[in-house]
């Protein structure tokens, strides 16, 4: 195991020179699966030495963040440097509260001097799932997504049954004896809670009980103004349009805002209508671009709001989604009436009247 470090890294550059060998983490997933988690926190900071710069990679969302924060914890004082990269851009306004309330230290992928760092972590992630991320070769990979091939790593710890990789990481730390402090345990609660959509996707008994481990250092409010922070002071001026443009018919609210800055917001005026109780059927669209952007939302009781979506805009443009939420994006041209600054709500009901 205390070699589990070294030799791959040699093996997969030669791999590089023939280009026969397929790369596979198996040998390295195979070994951390037999491994308890104090044996397996050992030969992942055996990787480590005092003078290591150490690159972490994430995809940032809020499993990442807070596994990041985890590792971050772990190799303190162990290692010289830790800094955590992003290839991604961060849109979501409730993962930008998580960065800044947590004061979670992030920087962007593109621009970072490779060859300042010794190290390389992958979390929540693996090397195949971005380009950005295949020219890196890691020395760790911990991360709970489905086995992917062509990748090798030194160590690898993949555990697809899994419902975070803050899970994964609540154990490390739990076996290296340190107690998240507030931060970091509201960080991987949070992680857990967003991946395992409040426990209501794939999970492990491990999951809920890192979850109840966790939940009695975490700070609710802290919690509350992460979760709560859905949007901007900026955007709060389409709830006005929105509300001025919406009509109903029956139990269905129909409403097109004209042109946003972002389509996400769309998103959010979409899920606001559907906490009217009488509401079964939720449509609201805007220009984004050279597209008409269309969200629906359904109480999913008897009603299927992707085939909805597909029936009447499938032709057109791109559509499609589940029972409850469904989304379609039509180019402008393909509009039947062009002028889309006089395009309306009514414009919008218009679409639906031979389905409905
Ligand atoms: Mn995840």
């Amino acid at each position: 195991m205390a070699e589990n470090g070294q030799t791959p890294r040699k093996k997969s550059s030669g791999s590089g020179d023939n280009g026969n060998e397929v790369q596979s983490a198996e040998r390295s997933i195979r070994a951390s699966r037999r491994q308890t988690h104090i044996e397996r926190l050992m030969t992942f900071l055996q990787l480590f030495r005092r003078d290591d710069h150490v690159l972490i990679v994430i995809v940032a969302d809020p499993d990442s963040m807070s596994s990041a924060m985890a590792v971050k914890r772990i190799l303190a004082r162990r290692v010289t440097e830790i800094t955590i990269v992003h290839p991604n851009q961060i849109k979501r306004v409730n993962n930008l509260a998580m960065r800044d309330f947590l004061k979670i230290p992030l920087k962007p992928l593109r621009g970072t001097k490779r060859d300042e760092y010794s190290k390389f972590v992958l979390l929540d992630s693996q090397p195949t799932h971005r380009p950005e991320l295949s020219s890196i070769k890691f020395d760790a990979v911990i991360d709970h997504h489905p086995v992917t091939q062509g990748w090798d790593a030194p160590f690898a710890d993949i555990r697809p049954e899994y419902g975070a990789t803050a899970s994964m990481l609540t154990e490390y730390l739990k076996a290296a004896k340190i107690k998240p402090v507030v931060a970091l345990a509201t960080a991987l609660f949070y992680g857990i809670k967003v991946d395992t959509q409040n426990f209501t996707k794939k999970a492990t008994s491990a999951d809920v009980l890192c979850f109840q481990y966790l939940f009695k250092r975490i700070n609710q409010q802290l919690l509350n103004k992460i979760e709560n922070s859905d949007f901007r002071k900026s955007e709060l001026k389409y709830f006005k349009l929105a509300i001025e443009a919406m009509k109903t018919s029956k139990n269905r609210i129909y409403c097109h805002v004209g042109r946003v800055g972002n389509p996400d917001v769309l998103v959010l005026l979409a899920d606001f209508f559907s906490h009217v109780y009488e509401i079964g059927w939720v449509i609201v669209s805007g220009q984004y671009g050279e597209k008409l952007v269309v969200i629906f939302r359904s109480d999913g009781y008897k009603k299927d709001a992707g085939k909805l979506a597909a029936k009447v805009f499938g032709k057109l443009g791109s559509a499609g989604g589940h029972r409850g939420s469904a989304r379609a994006e039509v180019p402008l041209r393909n509009i039947p009436d062009k002028d889309m600054s006089t395009f309306n709500t009514v414009g919008l009901q218009r679409f639906f009247k031979p389905h409905l």
